[in-house]
């Protein structure tokens, strides 16, 4: 059935001549149905009159009693109550319409929508609002530009692992030639990039941690067990080039850093070498206003930073177990002041990690040439030296590599 239907008017005005529609539906040859539904819809708009309809009351429904023959005895006309005079509900605005219309577009009824959405948006933007407006003066915005006062929040370390100062190497026996030297340029050169990108934190840790120098005495052997070394030149001279080359290490930091803390563990190689290091740098630095040479000769070394607490040792002696029992009871304030703790280990040339109860323990690569001790055992890890920083409140921020390529074979 197309809308409107095209006889509409005539069913209409054969209605109100009083037809029925099974009459209607004969005279025009429409089914009765289609009859049916036409007169329906006009009696809803009212074009079929409203004599029946008393006012405030609509027409529900209309239907016709036939006698035999089909013709109409009587029509019934159901009417109902129209609800009450819409009123919009208070304080909600008006959110949308929808229309109800008939076939010829006219509105027969519509719903309107009112909804809270528009209170709640305008809430939630006022919101957001005050809330990005206290975040502002809660945090000073980011800038480009270092900031002093939050380098102070920052700390610095640079583990320096196994140095084996005047260590010496034949390249076509190892791979790669060393002597003392190219040992101590190679600290300097690398020291000097990885300063150079470790954030300016207010201080800096210069943390050597062992085996600084490859022999402990002028018999070049290893103290404990005495295994033949091969050394690069005489002790004293070794010695001295150690405290040189320290000191231009100290130099640089003092570049990037406020406060410079030196601590020099002693290793397996040079458990007593370590102290003419120390020596000699608490001499050089006695009335420096900007370096601390911590001279202290326990064979670990450990460092509160607000929440933070460090540890270290060369790691010959202590394994991560008795680390972290001597870390708790050595220093038993500083282990419940700090929420995060770390520990560093030298001695074993590469870099490992592990987490030992909630202590981060590491080891650290060298930068230092095998000797043909360790390339006949086929050591051949890689070198890099390390800068880690800290936060003063959230531990570990980040860490600055500069790695030694590796001999060409
Ligand atoms: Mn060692």
């Amino acid at each position: 059935m197309t809308f409107p239907h095209p006889q509409r008017d005539e069913i209409i005005a054969l209605y109100k001549t009083g037809q029925s529609r099974a009459a209607i539906s004969k005279m025009l040859g429409l089914t009765k149905d289609c009859v049916q539904k036409v007169l329906q819809r006009a009696a809803i708009k009212g074009d079929l009159g409203t004599k029946h309809v008393l006012p405030g009351f609509g027409i529900d429904k209309i239907s016709e009693h036939l006698d035999a023959s089909g013709a109409v005895k009587g029509t019934h006309v159901r009417q109902r109550v129209k609800g009450p005079m819409h009123e919009p509900p208070p304080g909600l605005p008006l959110k949308g319409v929808s229309s109800y219309v008939d076939s010829e577009g006219h509105v027969i009824g519509e719903w309107r929508l009112y909804r809270e959405k528009m209170q709640e948006h305008e809430t939630l933007v006022k919101a957001l609002e005050t809330r990005f407006a206290n975040a502002a003066l809660e945090r000073p915005l980011l800038t480009a530009e270092p900031v002093l006062s939050t380098d102070q929040d920052f700390l610095s370390v640079y583990p320096i692992a196994d140095q084996h100062l005047g260590l010496l190497a034949w390249g076509r026996e190892t791979g790669e030639d060393y002597d003392l030297k190219i040992g101590s340029d190679r600290l300097r050169a690398a020291a000097k990039r990885l300063v150079e990108q470790t954030p300016a934190s207010a201080t800096a840790i210069l943390l050597n941690l062992g085996d600084w120098q490859h022999n402990d005495d002028g018999r070049n052997k290893t103290p404990e067990h005495g295994f033949n070394l091969d050394v690069d030149s005489r002790y004293m001279k070794i010695a001295m080039a150690g405290v040189d080359l320290m000191v231009d290490v100290i130099e640089l930091a003092l570049q990037r850093h406020q406060t410079i803390i030196v601590r020099n563990l002693p290793g397996n190689h040079d458990p007593h070498a370590y102290v003419a290091l120390t020596v000699g740098l608490k001499a050089h630095y006695r009335n420096h206003p900007r370096v601390t040479i911590d001279a202290s000769p326990a064979p670990c070394f450990y460092y509160r930073f607000g929440n933070v607490f460090l540890g270290a040792t060369h790691g010959h002696r202590m394994k991560p177990q008795d680390m972290f029992n001597d870390m708790a009871v050595t220093h038993r304030s500083d282990w419940a002041a700090a929420d995060f703790r770390y520990f560093y280990f030298g001695h074993i040339h590469h870099k490992t990690a592990q987490e030992v109860g909630d202590v981060i323990c590491e080891s650290f690569r060298t930068i230092a040439s095998n000797d043909a001790f360790h390339a006949a055992g086929g050591y051949n890890a890689g070198r890099t030296l390390t800068s880690i920083t800290h936060h003063i409140e959230e531990g570990e921020d980040c860490r600055r590599y500069v790695n030694i390529k590796p001999p060409r074979r």
